[in-house]
């Protein structure tokens, strides 16, 4: 095997974000961008020489390419193996518990660009997670992209394709390639935390359901657990191929993204339960018969109930939620009397928290929520887990969320997106903010008296690590908060997310539009910031 030594020269903007690196896939296609980021990656964790990797994707458009790239240059840097995906596939969860089941020293390499859409025009990402399973944090993010700045050669091979298809043993060079079902270790694994025997027999008394794959990556995971373990009629899993443009849409799990399945659950003939996954299996939604679960709900309700599950049939240690997710889960945490961390968004936040042992569960707004399985979000686990207590309460998705709600009060919650905003005036936003915040705490906005105003940082509690400028805060004396902040996933401009929570307590007041009662919370944010006459636009793109 010839062995290659490429001279390079840094490129500029490969600055990791939220999750991992994200652009255009056709920025990733360039001339020695991806391996000039791969060639970062393995500097910037001291090198892969006899380790071991876990590399798989959601199998977008060039993820099969973008995968032999990575094992060349892999075999030449002296991995001793890659474990990888049959046919490149691996979901983000399956990929975090295969680098904790096969102890991969090296961690994993995850070709994902999450729910944005994929596609020659579309986009692309890449993730590295480490040995732990979980999204590297920031001290390894920043040496990756310090790394970036000054790299002047990349290391790889000239070598054939690895056959994807086949499972088995191949060698690239001195390096062992293992091709894997992405599907079996995963499954595996829920079968230890919820019942399969209890959930196999709801199905089997008539209970309906639709699980929509999006095209993507979770398809061929429903289709085994559901549909082959659980005994789930077949159709019950929709859209269950992936596709490398996930059939021209936009994998994201939420009522704007995931119309198909809105509309079934919202017909006369809805089935008992819907649930969605995104582009690489982390995102989840899930829906009653006409019902629409928000995730900050959807946490609350786990944590409320996972003891039901075997895997949680000693309790919950504690829970965290990303600072933007409502405080619906804070209730809970409290009335269990278990302890509830608030952390800055992304998943990588989570991960000293679940390594310490101090939360059991933890979610996002943004449709995530997971547990100590894996170091990741996890859609599927999360829809297996509702089944679970589906199964057990033999209660409908309607009736466990009013008794949530008659219990803890009902969290009211949208999220505003103002996408591919130019970044300058997304800037202005926020910057115009900061300095009105000290004066903010007692001032009346519209009819809305401000107890707190600040912006969120974050001191990890357990290696005290510091994070500032993770969102803006407004709470407000009657429950309403409302929260800025610039996403670090988009791929093109700045998405301004504006983020509103009210609670109610009344009884009577539980089944109000949500948009209506936010309406007082979203003037008085808007006012405040006076964000749409800044950009120039009169209404979110997106409301979820
Ligand atoms: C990623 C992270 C999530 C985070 C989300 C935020 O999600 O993994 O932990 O909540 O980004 O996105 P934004 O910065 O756009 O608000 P994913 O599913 O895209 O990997």
């Amino acid at each position: 095997m010839l062995m290659q030594t490429v001279q390079t020269t840094p490129i500029a903007d490969q600055k990791p974000g939220t999750s991992g690196l994200r652009k255009k896939t056709a920025v990733f296609r360039a001339s020695h961008f991806l391996e000039n980021y791969v060639q970062s990656i393995f500097d910037g964790i001291e090198g892969v020489l006899g380790k071991t990797l876990v590399v798989g994707g959601d199998g977008r458009f060039f993820n099969d390419i973008a995968i032999q790239i990575i094992l060349r240059m892999a075999a030449a840097n002296g991995a001793a193996k890659c474990i990888v995906g049959q046919n490149g596939l691996l979901s983000t969860p399956a990929a975090s518990h295969l680098v904790r089941l096969r102890q991969a020293d090296g961690g994993g390499l995850i070709l994902s660009a999450s729910h944005n859409p994929g596609g020659p025009d579309a986009d692309f990402g890449l993730k590295y997670n480490g040995p732990n399973g979980g999204p590297a944090p920031e001290a390894v993010t920043n040496k990756i992209y310090e790394r970036t700045k000054v790299i002047d050669h990349y290391k790889t091979c000239a070598a054939d394709d690895i056959d994807l298809a086949i499972v088995g043993m191949q060698t690239l060079g001195n390096m062992t390639v293992e091709i894997i079902d992405p599907v079996e270790d995963y499954a595996a694994l829920m079968q230890k935390i919820v019942d399969f025997d209890k959930i196999r027999a709801l199905f089997a008394g008539g209970f309906t359901m639709c699980f929509d794959a999006m095209h993507a990556v979770t398809g061929p995971y429903a289709h085994t657990i559901l549909e082959g373990m659980l005994g789930a009629p077949k159709g019950t899993v929709i859209n269950g191929i992936p596709s490398t443009d996930f059939g021209k849409g936009h994998p994201d799990p939420n009522p704007a993204w995931a119309k198909v399945l809105m509309n079934i659950m919202h017909s006369t003939d809805a089935p008992d339960f819907g649930a969605a996954s995104d582009g690489d299996g982390d995102r989840n939604m899930i829906l009653g018969r006409g019902v629409y679960v928000t995730p900050s709900d959807s946490l609350a309700l786990l944590t409320a109930h996972a003891n039901l599950a075997p895997g949680y049939q000693d309790g919950v240690a504690g829970v965290a939620r990303s600072m933007p997710t409502s405080r619906a889960v804070d209730r809970v945490a409290e009335r269990l009397g278990i302890g509830c961390f608030e952390t800055p968004t992304g998943w990588k936040f989570f991960g000293n928290l679940l390594d310490a042992g101090k939360v059991t569960l933890c979610g996002e707004e943004s449709a995530g929520t997971g547990s100590d399985h894996v170091r990741e979000k996890d859609g599927l686990w999360a829809v297996l887990l509702w089944l679970n207590i589906l199964a057990e309460t033999q209660r409908s998705v309607a009736e466990l969320m009013m008794d949530l709600w008659a219990t803890h009060g009902r969290c009211y919650y949208a999220r505003f997106d103002y996408e591919d905003v130019d970044s300058a005036k997304a800037t202005e936003v926020i910057d115009g903010l900061r300095p009105k915040l000290p004066m903010l705490a007692g001032a009346r906005i519209g009819g809305l008296q401000v107890q707190m105003a600040d912006e969120f940082s974050y001191v990890d509690p357990v290696d005290r690590s510091r994070s500032d400028g993770q969102g803006i805060r407004l709470v407000f004396e009657n429950g309403a908060r409302a929260v800025f902040r610039l996403s670090g996933t988009g791929t093109q401009g700045a998405t301004i997310r504006l983020y509103l929570e009210q609670l109610e307590t009344d009884h009577s007041r539980l089944q109000e539009d949500p948009q209506k009662v936010l309406a007082n919370v979203r003037d008085a944010a808007l006012t405040l910031s006076d964000l749409e006459a800044i950009i120039g636009r009169t209404a979110p793109d997106v409301i979820t």
